[in-house]
């Protein structure tokens, strides 16, 4: 029996998000800088555009914009996979989606941990995108060999984080102390490490491989690479960002600029080189960078069909991989083709192309008691008794994911690997199925309409 009672998982992760968010900008002062510019971007679009303010007091949203960001880790072995996944469930993230890098020639696949219920959510939206390395790509087979040693040889994990998972999964929890404990354990797996594990040598045939291969297998942990906050305005901060000495990539990732935002749309800058001690000599590696996101309606299957076929049509007219020569024509070429897209909540519930929540209001509840009430969802919305507000997106975007990768690893690292997508695999190294983040959304649009009917008529 516990002797005290358990924190809640989500308060675990609200802590580890805090905890992480400062350590890193102890680490990369920029990320400070970056996380000052999106406070005030914010504060200035919640000021000037009040219906986007109601919006997101509605959903409440408002209350955690402040302490929403992601991060990004790359892993190296199955186990570690499959353990980072108990850690994160200890604060109750889950893998969701399969993301499969390798088309972008990037030798990774990849889950985004995350909360999955609203009211979990809104406690703390904290995200890590986690990639397991595909060592299977390298194709030498003595660096293959080389790569597999240093990896099994490392651990990721201390002994007391690791035991503090253990007691989790036992007692089904943990107490106040323990959870401290554990937030400060679970941290030194994510910290920046100045040394590394191979000599000089050894990391430029990795790197000569793929940068990525040397970033995961040079060091001694999956060191975080990225914590990014949301910004309600992207393009205001990427136009301000070279005013506070960071230079963004040229082209922000995902859709065009729209009056009703859709999934996400990101941008990021380089990281500076930092100084690495190699086991024989000393050197620099980069691997850690800043980004920025504004997140939007989740589409529907129908929805995300059309965002693919529009995006799809706008890289082929390009016919190269977007960069800053062609950034202007790219953007030109994505808001041609994103015409065809309703940019209205109205036609989009209508057409079925985004999820929604729904929300009794005042009027509504004043009106409960009343005869001849309206009856079904579409007559309490005209009456004004339910409000429509977009489901905002959760989660990632493979395209979008592969450009900020590539931009952050250097063209030089542009690879070709055969697409061989391997969810399997990946799930199998993880050691559970990763979730469907279409249930996930059709379950909380649910979920809100039945607390209006309960609301109103119940
Ligand atoms: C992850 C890149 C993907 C995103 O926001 O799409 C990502 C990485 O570089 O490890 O973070
Ligand atoms: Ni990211």
């Amino acid at each position: 029996m516990p002797t005290t009672a358990h924190v809640s998982p989500d308060e675990i992760r609200k802590g580890f998000s805090k905890a992480m968010s400062d350590m890193y900008r102890d680490e990369v002062p920029l990320y400070g800088a970056l996380m000052a510019l999106v406070a005030e971007t914010n504060t200035r679009v919640l000021d000037t555009q009040p219906a986007l303010a109601q919006q997101l007091q509605r959903t409440g949203e408002i209350q955690r914009l402040d302490m929403e960001r992601h991060g990004a880790i790359r892993l190296g072995t199955a186990f570690e996979l499959a353990t980072i996944g108990r850690l994160f469930a200890v604060m109750g993230m889950q893998p969701v989606g399969y993301y499969d890098l390798t088309p972008a020639g990037v030798p990774v696949h990849s889950t985004a941990f995350r909360a999955v219920h609203e009211h979990a959510l809104q406690t703390s939206p904290f995200r890590v995108f986690t990639s397991l390395l595909r060592l299977e790509l390298i194709e030498n087979p003595e660096l293959r060999a080389f790569a597999e040693t240093a990896l099994v040889k490392r651990n990721i994990f201390t002994d007391r984080a690791l035991a503090l998972i253990e007691q989790a999964e036992k007692a089904d929890g943990l107490n106040a102390v323990d959870a401290e404990e554990f937030i400060r354990e679970a941290l030194e797996t994510f910290r920046w490490h100045h040394a590394a594990t191979v000599t000089r040598a050894q990391y430029q045939q990795l790197s000569d491989q793929h940068r990525l291969i040397a970033d995961v297998v040079a060091f001694k942990g999956p060191h975080i690479n990225h914590l990014t906050p949301r910004t309600l305005d992207i393009d205001q901060v990427q136009a301000a960002m070279p005013g506070k000495g960071i230079t963004p990539k040229a082209v922000i990732e995902g859709p065009p600029r729209r009056q009703c935002p859709i999934l996400l749309r990101q941008t990021s800058f380089k990281a500076l080189d930092e100084a690495i001690a190699f086991t024989d000599a000393q050197g620099s590696h980069s691997a850690r960078f800043g980004e920025i996101e504004q997140r939007g309606v989740a589409l529907t299957p129908k929805g995300r069909a059309l965002y693919d076929q529009l995006l799809n049509a706008a890289r082929d007219d390009l016919g190269a991989f977007p960069t800053e020569g062609n950034a202007a024509r790219y953007v030109q070429l994505m808001e041609q083709h994103f015409q065809a897209f309703p940019d209205n909540h109205v036609q989009m519930r209508e057409q079925g192309l985004a999820y929604f929540r729904y929300f009794a209001t005042a009027q509504g509840l004043a009106a409960r008691d009343q005869a001849d009430q309206p009856r079904t969802l579409e007559e309490l919305i005209t009456a004004g008794h339910v409000a429509v507000e977009p489901l905002v997106y959760e989660d990632f975007l493979p395209v979008s994911a592969a450009g900020i990768f590539q931009s952050n690893l250097g063209d030089a690292a542009q690879s070709h690997y055969a697409a061989n997508s391997n969810r399997a695999e990946f799930e199998k190294a993880l050691g559970r199925r990763t979730i469907d983040e279409l249930t996930l959304y059709e379950e909380t649009q649910q979920r809100s309409i039945e607390a209006c009917i309960q609301a109103l008529h119940g």
